[in-house]
């Protein structure tokens, strides 16, 4: 009762001030008129392919979110989900999420276009207890992250892996369950950095305007790891970009027989396919526009248990292996 009374009273204290300069906040939907919330993510894109019209903006529950795309400004909020509250603010969107684990697609204009964020409240990082997610292994991240560089901070959040997010479209060709990891458990969880799914579309788009290899969808080998799993299957590095959500072992699978194609039409399947896909990988890298997603990529042989693949991820800087 004491919680309410005081919420009563910090309502007419905002609500006061929010009348004041309701002037200053350009568009909105909903008006928020609670105690200043603490900060959540930041997705800051410098710039969004114009064929891409789906973003994931994963987002911490009753907290002040941020999303800005650098090189364009958000003109206007055409829906928020249930239960979300977007601003604009300074170009780019402050998103108020709601307490739980809300989830749902807001849709915004920016430019001449229609984007469709992704909107899926985390389970904040603080409620794994001895690397255990409700019973989930997720194991531990590295307390400090590589080089100081923000893109390998562990994790704020995780989004649950329920039937119904499953279903949500991270990227306009991909959902939230195709980058799932092969750990199961009663709940699963995953982590997904919208940079590296700003990459995959990328990369399946040059594939297919500049080399003429068309296809649905990369088939994805491996997308998220927890810490755990990635230890459990024999990886040592304990900064691989998987556990960051960064990072896709991906091949090009148009027959469908479970494998690459031969998508550099040389009459096999074999290593120089993944290569193929890692000059594509590396022209996205060293093209001024897109740089800022450049990353790894790593060609993978065959083997007794899979075929060719292209391991591709958006670090921040250039790793390059198995060519
Ligand atoms: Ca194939
Ligand atoms: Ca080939
Ligand atoms: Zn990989």
């Amino acid at each position: 009762m004491t919680r309410y009374l005081k919420r009563i009273a910090v309502f007419l204290f905002f609500a006061t001030t929010v009348s004041l300069h309701a002037e200053d906040h350009g568009t909105t939907i909903g008006v928020t008129a609670d105690a200043p919330r603490p900060d959540g993510t930041r997705v800051e894109l410098k710039a969004i392919p114009e064929f891409v019209h789906r973003i994931l903006v994963p987002v911490m529950p009753e907290a002040t979110n941020a999303f800005s795309v650098a090189s364009q400004t958000i003109d206007e909020v055409i829906e928020a989900p249930p239960g979300f509250e977007l601003y604009r603010h300074n170009g780019g969107l402050q998103i108020e999420a709601p307490a739980g684990e809300e989830a749902g697609y807001a849709r915004v204009r920016m430019g001449g276009r229609e984007l469709i964020l992704t909107l899926v409240n985390l389970i904040p990082a603080a409620n794994v207890h001895d690397g255990l997610l409700e019973g989930y292994q997720v194991g531990q991240y590295q307390a400090e992250p590589l080089h100081g560089l923000e893109s390998y901070r562990a994790p704020k959040g995780f989004m649950r892996l329920s039937p119904a997010n499953g279903e949500l479209w991270v990227s306009d060709h991909y959902r939230m369950r195709d980058f799932q990891c092969k750990l199961d458990g009663g709940s699963k969880f995953v982590v997904l950095r919208t940079e590296a799914l700003l990459k995959l579309e990328l990369l399946q788009h040059e594939l297919a305007t500049k080399y003429g290899v068309d296809f649905d969808r990369f088939t994805i080998m491996s997308g998220f790891r927890t810490p755990y799993y990635n230890s459990r299957i024999g990886n040592e590095t304990s900064y691989s970009r998987h556990l960051y959500g960064d990072a896709m072992d991906v091949y090009v699978d148009r027959d469908g027989d479970g494998m690459m194609d031969d998508i550099n039409r040389d009459g096999r399947v074999d290593a120089k396919d993944a290569k193929f896909l890692l000059g594509v990988a590396e022209s996205i890298d060293n093209s001024p526009e897109w740089s800022w997603l450049k990353g790894g990529a790593g060609v993978y042989h065959a083997n007794a248990a899979h075929g060719p693949y292209l391991h591709v991820d958006a670090r921040g800087f250039i790793a390059r292996w198995g060519v």
